[in-house]
Protein backbone atom coordinates (compact mmCIF):
# COMPACT_ATOMS: atom_id res chain seq x y z
CA UNK A 1 0.00 0.00 0.00
CA UNK A 2 1.74 3.11 -1.07
CA UNK A 3 1.18 6.57 1.02
CA UNK A 4 1.92 10.26 -0.19
CA UNK A 5 4.83 11.63 0.29
CA UNK A 6 6.13 7.34 -0.95
CA UNK A 7 6.25 6.41 2.96
CA UNK A 8 5.68 2.88 3.32
CA UNK A 9 3.66 2.28 6.74
CA UNK A 10 6.12 0.22 9.39
CA UNK A 11 4.49 -2.99 9.92
CA UNK A 12 4.94 -5.14 12.65
CA UNK A 13 4.62 -8.46 11.85
CA UNK A 14 2.18 -10.49 13.60
CA UNK A 15 4.89 -13.24 15.30
CA UNK A 16 6.06 -10.06 16.75
CA UNK A 17 3.14 -8.92 18.06
CA UNK A 18 2.52 -12.25 20.21
CA UNK A 19 6.09 -11.65 21.27
CA UNK A 20 5.29 -8.11 22.65
CA UNK A 21 2.25 -8.99 24.22
CA UNK A 22 3.95 -11.97 25.70
CA UNK A 23 6.39 -9.53 27.18
CA UNK A 24 3.42 -7.67 28.87
CA UNK A 25 2.23 -10.39 30.66
CA UNK A 26 5.49 -11.79 31.41
CA UNK A 27 5.94 -8.15 33.42
CA UNK A 28 2.50 -9.48 35.10
CA UNK A 29 3.28 -12.49 36.21
CA UNK A 30 6.71 -11.54 37.72
CA UNK A 31 4.86 -8.68 39.57
CA UNK A 32 2.46 -11.38 40.88
CA UNK A 33 4.83 -13.74 42.37
CA UNK A 34 6.62 -11.05 43.80
CA UNK A 35 3.91 -9.76 45.43
CA UNK A 36 2.65 -13.11 46.80
CA UNK A 37 5.86 -13.76 48.29
CA UNK A 38 6.15 -10.57 50.24
CA UNK A 39 2.00 -11.32 51.28
CA UNK A 40 2.93 -14.88 52.40
CA UNK A 41 6.41 -13.89 54.12
CA UNK A 42 4.27 -11.36 56.52
CA UNK A 43 1.26 -13.57 56.99
CA UNK A 44 3.68 -16.41 57.85
CA UNK A 45 5.87 -14.52 60.00
CA UNK A 46 2.50 -12.93 62.38
CA UNK A 47 1.52 -16.41 62.49
CA UNK A 48 4.45 -17.81 64.09
CA UNK A 49 3.99 -15.54 66.96
CA UNK A 50 0.47 -15.35 67.01
CA UNK A 51 -0.12 -18.90 68.62
CA UNK A 52 -2.98 -20.96 67.85
CA UNK A 53 -5.80 -19.48 69.16
CA UNK A 54 -7.77 -18.69 65.95
CA UNK A 55 -10.05 -21.62 65.18
CA UNK A 56 -13.53 -21.37 65.05
CA UNK A 57 -14.48 -18.81 66.40
CA UNK A 58 -17.90 -17.12 66.16
CA UNK A 59 -17.24 -13.22 67.26
CA UNK A 60 -20.60 -12.38 66.04
CA UNK A 61 -22.57 -13.84 69.70
CA UNK A 62 -18.96 -14.33 71.44
CA UNK A 63 -19.56 -10.32 72.56
CA UNK A 64 -22.02 -10.65 74.51
CA UNK A 65 -21.57 -14.02 76.18
CA UNK A 66 -20.66 -13.24 79.72
CA UNK A 67 -21.73 -15.74 82.56
CA UNK A 68 -25.20 -15.37 81.45
CA UNK A 69 -26.92 -16.45 78.53
CA UNK A 70 -29.73 -14.07 77.80
CA UNK A 71 -33.34 -15.84 77.00
CA UNK A 72 -34.27 -14.92 73.30
CA UNK A 73 -37.26 -13.23 73.27
CA UNK A 74 -40.90 -14.86 74.53
CA UNK A 75 -38.91 -18.08 76.42
CA UNK A 76 -39.22 -18.08 80.20
CA UNK A 77 -36.94 -19.38 82.49
CA UNK A 78 -37.92 -22.95 84.20
CA UNK A 79 -38.61 -22.51 87.91
CA UNK A 80 -35.73 -22.01 90.44
CA UNK A 81 -34.45 -25.64 91.80
CA UNK A 82 -35.32 -25.59 95.77
CA UNK A 83 -31.84 -27.01 97.08
CA UNK A 84 -32.62 -29.56 99.46
CA UNK A 85 -31.77 -29.17 103.29
CA UNK A 86 -28.76 -29.49 104.91
CA UNK A 87 -28.33 -32.69 107.52
CA UNK A 88 -29.64 -31.96 110.74
CA UNK A 89 -28.01 -34.85 112.68
CA UNK A 90 -24.57 -36.36 113.17
CA UNK A 91 -21.24 -34.47 113.70
CA UNK A 92 -21.66 -33.63 116.82
CA UNK A 93 -19.30 -31.15 117.31
CA UNK A 94 -19.29 -28.24 119.51
CA UNK A 95 -17.39 -25.16 119.83
CA UNK A 96 -13.88 -25.39 120.59
CA UNK A 97 -12.98 -24.03 123.79
CA UNK A 98 -10.78 -21.05 123.15
CA UNK A 99 -7.47 -21.89 123.46
CA UNK A 100 -4.96 -20.20 125.90
CA UNK A 101 -2.79 -17.08 124.23
CA UNK A 102 0.31 -18.60 124.69
CA UNK A 103 0.97 -21.81 123.43
CA UNK A 104 3.06 -24.01 126.00
CA UNK A 105 6.32 -25.35 125.04
CA UNK A 106 4.80 -29.39 125.58
CA UNK A 107 3.96 -29.92 122.01
CA UNK A 108 2.66 -32.98 121.17
CA UNK A 109 5.37 -35.22 119.13
CA UNK A 110 4.32 -36.35 115.70
CA UNK A 111 5.33 -40.08 114.87
CA UNK A 112 6.22 -40.55 111.28
CA UNK A 113 5.99 -44.15 109.15
CA UNK A 114 9.09 -45.64 109.27
CA UNK A 115 9.39 -45.54 105.64
CA UNK A 116 8.58 -42.28 103.45
CA UNK A 117 4.57 -42.52 103.73
CA UNK A 118 3.43 -41.15 100.34
CA UNK A 119 5.13 -43.80 98.51
CA UNK A 120 3.18 -46.38 99.93
CA UNK A 121 -0.71 -45.23 99.32
CA UNK A 122 -3.09 -45.22 97.03
CA UNK A 123 -2.98 -43.08 94.54
CA UNK A 124 -6.40 -42.02 93.62
CA UNK A 125 -6.04 -38.71 93.96
CA UNK A 126 -3.21 -38.63 91.78
CA UNK A 127 0.92 -38.68 92.65
CA UNK A 128 2.45 -36.10 94.59
CA UNK A 129 3.99 -34.48 91.96
CA UNK A 130 5.94 -31.62 91.49
CA UNK A 131 4.07 -28.96 89.13
CA UNK A 132 7.11 -29.16 86.98
CA UNK A 133 5.98 -32.25 85.36
CA UNK A 134 2.77 -31.53 83.97
CA UNK A 135 4.42 -28.07 82.88
CA UNK A 136 7.35 -30.37 81.25
CA UNK A 137 3.75 -32.43 79.28
CA UNK A 138 2.48 -29.36 78.28
CA UNK A 139 5.58 -28.14 76.82
CA UNK A 140 6.42 -31.39 74.80
CA UNK A 141 2.19 -30.94 73.47
CA UNK A 142 3.85 -27.55 72.17
CA UNK A 143 7.16 -28.65 71.17
CA UNK A 144 4.90 -31.34 68.77
CA UNK A 145 3.04 -28.07 67.52
CA UNK A 146 6.12 -26.42 66.99
CA UNK A 147 7.84 -28.71 65.04
CA UNK A 148 4.85 -29.56 62.96
CA UNK A 149 4.86 -25.91 61.70
CA UNK A 150 8.59 -25.58 61.14
CA UNK A 151 8.27 -29.32 58.93
CA UNK A 152 5.18 -27.23 57.33
CA UNK A 153 7.33 -24.03 56.06
CA UNK A 154 10.21 -25.96 55.02
CA UNK A 155 8.68 -27.63 52.01
CA UNK A 156 7.12 -24.07 50.98
CA UNK A 157 10.46 -22.09 51.72
CA UNK A 158 12.01 -24.83 49.14
CA UNK A 159 9.64 -24.25 46.52
CA UNK A 160 9.57 -20.88 46.72
CA UNK A 161 13.37 -20.89 45.97
CA UNK A 162 12.88 -23.24 43.42
CA UNK A 163 10.61 -20.24 41.59
CA UNK A 164 13.07 -18.03 42.83
CA UNK A 165 15.95 -19.71 40.87
CA UNK A 166 13.25 -20.13 37.45
CA UNK A 167 13.00 -16.45 37.71
CA UNK A 168 16.52 -16.06 37.22
CA UNK A 169 16.79 -18.37 34.85
CA UNK A 170 13.58 -17.29 32.88
CA UNK A 171 15.38 -13.61 32.62
CA UNK A 172 18.83 -14.65 31.29
CA UNK A 173 16.77 -16.50 28.97
CA UNK A 174 15.40 -13.41 28.11
CA UNK A 175 18.53 -11.84 27.93
CA UNK A 176 19.67 -14.45 25.34
CA UNK A 177 16.58 -13.98 23.00
CA UNK A 178 17.00 -10.70 22.98
CA UNK A 179 20.39 -10.88 21.56
CA UNK A 180 19.24 -13.22 18.95
CA UNK A 181 16.38 -10.99 18.50
CA UNK A 182 19.11 -7.86 18.46
CA UNK A 183 20.90 -9.55 15.91
CA UNK A 184 17.83 -10.44 13.48
CA UNK A 185 16.26 -7.09 13.64
CA UNK A 186 19.54 -5.90 12.16
CA UNK A 187 18.17 -6.64 8.65
CA UNK A 188 15.08 -4.61 9.16
CA UNK A 189 16.34 -2.09 11.87
CA UNK A 190 13.83 0.59 10.78
CA UNK A 191 10.97 -1.62 11.20
CA UNK A 192 12.11 -3.35 14.33
CA UNK A 193 13.37 -0.32 16.09
CA UNK A 194 10.34 0.60 17.93
CA UNK A 195 9.97 -3.12 19.16
CA UNK A 196 13.14 -3.37 20.24
CA UNK A 197 12.85 -0.07 22.66
CA UNK A 198 9.61 -1.14 24.38
CA UNK A 199 11.30 -4.83 24.98
CA UNK A 200 14.20 -3.43 26.10
CA UNK A 201 12.22 -1.56 29.03
CA UNK A 202 10.38 -4.72 29.70
CA UNK A 203 13.78 -6.72 30.11
CA UNK A 204 14.97 -3.18 31.91
CA UNK A 205 12.10 -3.37 34.34
CA UNK A 206 11.99 -7.28 34.83
CA UNK A 207 15.87 -7.42 35.65
CA UNK A 208 15.39 -4.54 37.90
CA UNK A 209 12.57 -6.33 39.53
CA UNK A 210 14.25 -9.67 40.05
CA UNK A 211 17.62 -8.06 40.98
CA UNK A 212 16.44 -5.80 43.47
CA UNK A 213 13.07 -7.48 45.04
CA UNK A 214 14.10 -11.14 45.04
CA UNK A 215 17.30 -10.98 46.95
CA UNK A 216 15.43 -8.84 49.51
CA UNK A 217 12.25 -11.24 49.80
CA UNK A 218 14.67 -14.02 50.05
CA UNK A 219 16.15 -11.92 53.08
CA UNK A 220 13.14 -11.44 55.04
CA UNK A 221 13.03 -15.54 54.46
CA UNK A 222 15.89 -15.85 56.07
CA UNK A 223 15.21 -13.90 58.86
CA UNK A 224 12.34 -15.97 59.54
CA UNK A 225 13.82 -19.40 59.16
CA UNK A 226 16.73 -17.69 61.91
CA UNK A 227 13.59 -16.21 64.10
CA UNK A 228 12.09 -19.88 63.93
CA UNK A 229 15.25 -21.83 64.44
CA UNK A 230 15.84 -19.24 68.00
CA UNK A 231 12.78 -20.23 69.08
CA UNK A 232 12.73 -23.89 68.67
CA UNK A 233 16.37 -23.88 70.34
CA UNK A 234 14.80 -22.04 73.22
CA UNK A 235 11.84 -24.73 73.29
CA UNK A 236 14.56 -27.31 73.51
CA UNK A 237 16.69 -26.19 75.81
CA UNK A 238 13.91 -25.70 78.12
CA UNK A 239 12.16 -28.73 77.46
CA UNK A 240 15.64 -30.71 78.31
CA UNK A 241 15.91 -29.27 81.37
CA UNK A 242 12.32 -30.23 82.08
CA UNK A 243 13.43 -33.64 81.46
CA UNK A 244 15.85 -33.89 83.10
CA UNK A 245 14.18 -32.55 86.02
CA UNK A 246 11.88 -35.00 85.85
CA UNK A 247 13.43 -38.43 85.14
CA UNK A 248 12.68 -39.84 88.07
CA UNK A 249 9.31 -40.81 89.04
CA UNK A 250 7.27 -38.28 90.37
CA UNK A 251 7.24 -39.06 93.76
CA UNK A 252 7.75 -37.02 97.09
CA UNK A 253 9.39 -38.21 100.00
CA UNK A 254 7.59 -36.15 102.42
CA UNK A 255 6.00 -37.94 105.83
CA UNK A 256 2.34 -37.87 106.63
CA UNK A 257 1.68 -37.48 110.14
CA UNK A 258 0.20 -40.40 111.76
CA UNK A 259 -2.77 -38.60 113.51
CA UNK A 260 -5.96 -38.84 111.60
CA UNK A 261 -9.93 -38.22 111.96
CA UNK A 262 -12.90 -37.86 109.83
CA UNK A 263 -12.04 -34.94 108.37
CA UNK A 264 -9.15 -32.24 109.38
CA UNK A 265 -11.31 -30.11 112.17
CA UNK A 266 -11.16 -33.70 114.01
CA UNK A 267 -7.37 -33.88 113.48
CA UNK A 268 -7.11 -30.23 114.76
CA UNK A 269 -8.79 -31.50 117.82
CA UNK A 270 -6.60 -34.38 118.10
CA UNK A 271 -3.43 -32.12 117.96
CA UNK A 272 -2.64 -31.83 114.63
CA UNK A 273 -2.34 -28.10 114.64
CA UNK A 274 -0.08 -27.46 111.45
CA UNK A 275 -0.75 -26.83 107.74
CA UNK A 276 -0.27 -29.68 105.70
CA UNK A 277 -1.45 -33.25 104.42
CA UNK A 278 -3.01 -35.47 106.14
CA UNK A 279 -4.96 -38.60 105.94
CA UNK A 280 -8.61 -38.47 106.52
CA UNK A 281 -11.21 -41.39 106.53
CA UNK A 282 -14.76 -39.95 107.37
CA UNK A 283 -16.54 -43.50 106.88
CA UNK A 284 -14.55 -46.60 108.05
CA UNK A 285 -16.45 -48.62 105.13
CA UNK A 286 -14.01 -46.76 102.85
CA UNK A 287 -10.31 -46.33 102.48
CA UNK A 288 -8.46 -43.12 104.44
CA UNK A 289 -6.99 -41.03 101.72
CA UNK A 290 -5.05 -37.70 101.26
CA UNK A 291 -6.07 -34.13 101.81
CA UNK A 292 -4.43 -30.93 103.02
CA UNK A 293 -5.52 -29.68 106.04
CA UNK A 294 -5.60 -25.86 106.89
CA UNK A 295 -4.91 -25.40 110.45
CA UNK A 296 -4.54 -21.89 110.84
CA UNK A 297 -7.29 -19.67 108.88
CA UNK A 298 -9.80 -18.40 111.45
CA UNK A 299 -8.81 -21.37 113.81
CA UNK A 300 -8.01 -24.00 111.34
CA UNK A 301 -9.84 -27.49 110.63
CA UNK A 302 -10.10 -26.72 107.04
CA UNK A 303 -10.07 -29.65 104.91
CA UNK A 304 -9.21 -28.43 101.59
CA UNK A 305 -11.89 -29.01 98.65
CA UNK A 306 -10.86 -27.33 95.84
CA UNK A 307 -7.05 -25.14 95.23
CA UNK A 308 -5.97 -22.81 92.61
CA UNK A 309 -2.48 -21.23 92.65
CA UNK A 310 -0.68 -21.55 89.23
CA UNK A 311 -2.72 -22.97 86.51
CA UNK A 312 -0.32 -26.19 86.68
CA UNK A 313 -3.33 -28.49 86.73
CA UNK A 314 -5.90 -28.78 84.02
CA UNK A 315 -9.55 -28.40 85.21
CA UNK A 316 -11.19 -29.13 82.12
CA UNK A 317 -11.99 -32.72 83.47
CA UNK A 318 -14.90 -34.87 82.64
CA UNK A 319 -17.49 -36.40 84.84
CA UNK A 320 -15.53 -39.18 86.13
CA UNK A 321 -12.32 -37.08 87.10
CA UNK A 322 -14.89 -34.36 88.99
CA UNK A 323 -16.70 -37.86 90.38
CA UNK A 324 -13.27 -39.30 91.99
CA UNK A 325 -10.84 -35.88 92.17
CA UNK A 326 -7.62 -34.97 90.50
CA UNK A 327 -4.67 -32.93 91.04
CA UNK A 328 -1.87 -32.76 93.28
CA UNK A 329 -2.54 -32.39 96.75
CA UNK A 330 0.67 -31.11 98.66
CA UNK A 331 4.45 -31.34 97.80
CA UNK A 332 7.93 -31.64 99.92
CA UNK A 333 7.99 -27.37 101.25
CA UNK A 334 11.47 -28.39 101.81
CA UNK A 335 11.26 -29.35 106.08
CA UNK A 336 10.40 -33.19 104.77
CA UNK A 337 7.09 -32.49 105.23
CA UNK A 338 3.79 -32.26 102.66
CA UNK A 339 3.20 -28.73 103.90
CA UNK A 340 2.82 -26.99 100.36
CA UNK A 341 -0.41 -27.51 99.08
CA UNK A 342 -0.78 -28.13 95.16
CA UNK A 343 -3.60 -27.49 92.48
CA UNK A 344 -6.68 -29.88 93.30
CA UNK A 345 -10.22 -30.91 93.14
CA UNK A 346 -10.93 -33.71 96.24
CA UNK A 347 -13.87 -35.24 94.23
CA UNK A 348 -17.20 -34.63 94.17
CA UNK A 349 -17.75 -38.53 95.77
CA UNK A 350 -16.10 -37.07 98.41
CA UNK A 351 -17.28 -33.98 98.94
CA UNK A 352 -20.52 -35.14 99.35
CA UNK A 353 -19.78 -37.87 102.02
CA UNK A 354 -18.09 -35.25 104.35
CA UNK A 355 -20.73 -33.10 103.69
CA UNK A 356 -23.01 -35.33 104.75
CA UNK A 357 -21.56 -36.55 107.98
CA UNK A 358 -23.36 -33.05 109.71
CA UNK A 359 -23.52 -29.26 109.39
CA UNK A 360 -20.82 -28.24 106.84
CA UNK A 361 -19.70 -24.54 106.70
CA UNK A 362 -17.67 -23.45 103.60
CA UNK A 363 -15.18 -20.74 103.38
CA UNK A 364 -14.06 -20.00 99.55
CA UNK A 365 -10.84 -17.55 99.75
CA UNK A 366 -9.63 -15.64 96.61
CA UNK A 367 -6.51 -13.20 95.62
CA UNK A 368 -6.12 -11.14 92.55
CA UNK A 369 -3.03 -10.72 90.76
CA UNK A 370 -2.10 -7.33 93.11
CA UNK A 371 -2.43 -9.53 96.05
CA UNK A 372 -6.07 -8.11 97.47
CA UNK A 373 -8.02 -10.87 99.55
CA UNK A 374 -11.49 -11.19 99.72
CA UNK A 375 -13.62 -14.12 100.86
CA UNK A 376 -17.08 -15.43 100.89
CA UNK A 377 -18.16 -17.98 103.23
CA UNK A 378 -21.13 -20.15 103.89
CA UNK A 379 -22.81 -21.64 107.31
CA UNK A 380 -24.44 -23.99 105.35
CA UNK A 381 -23.03 -26.36 102.50
CA UNK A 382 -24.21 -29.36 101.83
CA UNK A 383 -23.52 -32.05 98.47
CA UNK A 384 -26.40 -34.61 97.39
CA UNK A 385 -25.00 -37.99 96.14
CA UNK A 386 -24.04 -38.61 92.21
CA UNK A 387 -27.85 -40.19 91.91
CA UNK A 388 -28.86 -36.55 93.06
CA UNK A 389 -26.19 -35.02 90.28
CA UNK A 390 -24.26 -33.96 93.59
CA UNK A 391 -26.75 -30.91 93.59
CA UNK A 392 -25.31 -27.94 95.82
CA UNK A 393 -27.29 -26.19 98.88
CA UNK A 394 -25.84 -23.74 100.28
CA UNK A 395 -26.82 -21.06 103.01
CA UNK A 396 -25.90 -18.32 105.71
CA UNK A 397 -23.22 -16.09 103.71
CA UNK A 398 -20.95 -13.88 105.18
CA UNK A 399 -17.77 -12.43 103.70
CA UNK A 400 -16.34 -9.55 101.51
CA UNK A 401 -16.47 -11.24 97.84
CA UNK A 402 -19.63 -10.96 97.42
CA UNK A 403 -23.25 -13.39 97.52
CA UNK A 404 -22.48 -15.18 93.80
CA UNK A 405 -23.20 -18.46 94.62
CA UNK A 406 -26.72 -17.21 96.42
CA UNK A 407 -27.76 -13.90 94.74
CA UNK A 408 -26.09 -14.21 91.13
CA UNK A 409 -23.62 -12.00 89.71
CA UNK A 410 -25.05 -8.29 91.43
CA UNK A 411 -23.92 -6.73 87.81
CA UNK A 412 -26.67 -8.30 86.11
CA UNK A 413 -30.79 -7.74 86.62
CA UNK A 414 -33.95 -9.21 86.71
CA UNK A 415 -33.75 -12.83 85.30
CA UNK A 416 -30.64 -12.46 83.86
CA UNK A 417 -29.06 -12.50 87.28
CA UNK A 418 -31.48 -15.12 88.12
CA UNK A 419 -30.10 -17.49 85.77
CA UNK A 420 -26.30 -16.98 87.78
CA UNK A 421 -27.33 -18.37 90.88
CA UNK A 422 -25.48 -22.08 91.73
CA UNK A 423 -27.61 -22.69 94.83
CA UNK A 424 -29.60 -25.69 94.13
CA UNK A 425 -27.82 -26.61 90.64
CA UNK A 426 -26.41 -30.03 89.71
CA UNK A 427 -22.71 -30.63 88.66
CA UNK A 428 -22.14 -30.51 85.08
CA UNK A 429 -18.61 -31.56 83.22
CA UNK A 430 -18.05 -31.31 79.59
CA UNK A 431 -19.41 -34.53 79.27
CA UNK A 432 -22.40 -34.32 81.36
CA UNK A 433 -24.52 -31.81 81.04
CA UNK A 434 -27.35 -30.96 84.21
CA UNK A 435 -27.35 -27.40 83.71
CA UNK A 436 -29.73 -24.75 83.29
CA UNK A 437 -29.24 -23.86 80.06
CA UNK A 438 -31.50 -26.12 78.12
CA UNK A 439 -30.56 -25.43 73.95
CA UNK A 440 -31.41 -27.75 71.73
CA UNK A 441 -27.58 -27.41 70.53
CA UNK A 442 -25.61 -30.09 72.13
CA UNK A 443 -22.48 -27.57 71.98
CA UNK A 444 -24.51 -25.17 73.88
CA UNK A 445 -23.45 -26.37 77.64
CA UNK A 446 -21.57 -24.07 80.08
CA UNK A 447 -19.40 -26.65 81.25
CA UNK A 448 -18.54 -27.16 76.99
CA UNK A 449 -18.39 -23.26 77.26
CA UNK A 450 -16.52 -22.15 80.54
CA UNK A 451 -13.98 -24.04 80.79
CA UNK A 452 -14.28 -26.38 84.17
CA UNK A 453 -16.90 -28.50 85.97
CA UNK A 454 -19.32 -26.71 88.39
CA UNK A 455 -23.14 -26.22 89.48
CA UNK A 456 -23.64 -24.44 86.18
CA UNK A 457 -27.24 -22.84 86.13
CA UNK A 458 -27.19 -20.38 82.63
CA UNK A 459 -24.54 -20.21 83.53
CA UNK A 460 -22.12 -18.48 86.01
CA UNK A 461 -21.82 -15.88 88.47
CA UNK A 462 -18.67 -17.92 90.11
CA UNK A 463 -16.43 -19.98 88.15
CA UNK A 464 -13.75 -21.41 90.33
CA UNK A 465 -12.90 -24.68 88.75
CA UNK A 466 -12.48 -22.35 85.13
CA UNK A 467 -9.64 -21.77 82.72
CA UNK A 468 -6.27 -20.63 84.89
CA UNK A 469 -5.22 -16.72 82.85
CA UNK A 470 -1.46 -15.73 83.96
CA UNK A 471 -1.59 -12.05 85.07
CA UNK A 472 -5.83 -11.87 85.74
CA UNK A 473 -7.64 -9.64 82.77
CA UNK A 474 -8.58 -11.60 79.79
CA UNK A 475 -10.68 -11.20 77.27
CA UNK A 476 -13.37 -12.83 75.35
CA UNK A 477 -10.94 -13.26 71.68
CA UNK A 478 -8.13 -14.78 74.24
CA UNK A 479 -11.26 -17.51 75.48
CA UNK A 480 -11.72 -20.78 73.96
CA UNK A 481 -15.88 -20.43 72.83
CA UNK A 482 -15.91 -16.68 73.88
CA UNK A 483 -17.24 -16.62 77.00
CA UNK A 484 -15.62 -15.52 80.51
CA UNK A 485 -14.04 -19.19 81.39
CA UNK A 486 -11.74 -17.69 83.49
CA UNK A 487 -11.64 -18.67 87.63
CA UNK A 488 -14.21 -16.09 87.58
CA UNK A 489 -16.14 -14.41 90.61
CA UNK A 490 -18.34 -11.65 88.88
CA UNK A 491 -19.41 -10.28 92.45
CA UNK A 492 -15.89 -8.71 92.84
CA UNK A 493 -14.13 -8.80 89.48
CA UNK A 494 -16.86 -9.08 87.49
CA UNK A 495 -16.27 -11.57 84.13
CA UNK A 496 -12.78 -10.95 82.67
CA UNK A 497 -10.83 -11.41 85.27
CA UNK A 498 -9.38 -14.73 86.74
CA UNK A 499 -8.01 -14.88 89.64
CA UNK A 500 -4.52 -15.77 90.78
CA UNK A 501 -5.53 -18.06 93.55
CA UNK A 502 -8.92 -19.74 94.11
CA UNK A 503 -9.68 -22.07 97.10
CA UNK A 504 -12.89 -23.33 98.81
CA UNK A 505 -12.46 -25.39 102.17
CA UNK A 506 -15.23 -27.23 104.52
CA UNK A 507 -15.56 -27.77 108.12
CA UNK A 508 -17.82 -29.19 110.68
CA UNK A 509 -20.57 -26.13 111.81
CA UNK A 510 -20.64 -25.83 115.00
CA UNK A 511 -22.64 -23.49 116.84
CA UNK A 512 -22.20 -21.95 120.50
C1 LIG B 1 -30.52 -9.37 79.98
O1 LIG B 1 -29.34 -9.24 79.22
C2 LIG B 1 -29.54 -8.87 77.86
C3 LIG B 1 -28.22 -8.81 77.17
O2 LIG B 1 -27.16 -9.29 77.90
C4 LIG B 1 -30.26 -7.55 77.78
O3 LIG B 1 -30.54 -7.25 76.45
C5 LIG B 1 -31.56 -7.61 78.57
O4 LIG B 1 -32.16 -6.34 78.58
C6 LIG B 1 -31.26 -8.06 79.99
N1 LIG B 1 -32.50 -8.20 80.73
C7 LIG B 1 -32.68 -7.63 81.91
C8 LIG B 1 -33.98 -7.91 82.59
O5 LIG B 1 -31.85 -6.90 82.43
CA1 LIG C 1 -28.04 -27.76 79.18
Amino acid sequence: MSLPGGFIKRRVPPERLSQLSMAKLLRVVVLLVLCTTAVWCASDYDEEDGGDETGGKNTETSVDARGHRPLPAGQKLPPTRRPPAPPVSGGGYRARPTKAPARGGKKEPLVFPDSGGCKHLQDELGVLCPTGCELRTNLLKQSRNVKNSVANIRPKLESLSHSSNSIFKYASLLGEKFKERQELNKENENLINEYSIELEEQYTYIKENVDNNIPSNIRILRQVLENLRSKIQKLEATISSQVENCRSPCVTSCNIPVVSGKECEEIYRKGGETSEMYLIQPDAFFRPYKVYCDMTTQDGGWTVIQNRQDGSVNFGRTWDSYKNGFGNVASNGGKGVCDTPGEYWLGNERISQITNLGPTEALIEMEDWDNNKVSAKYTGFTVQNEANKYQLSVSGYQGTAGNALMEGASELRGENRTMTIHNGMFFSTYDRDNDGWLHADPNKQCAKEDGGGWWYNRCHSANPNGRYYWGGYYTYDMAKHGTDDGVVWMNWKKSWYSMKKMSIKIRPFFSN
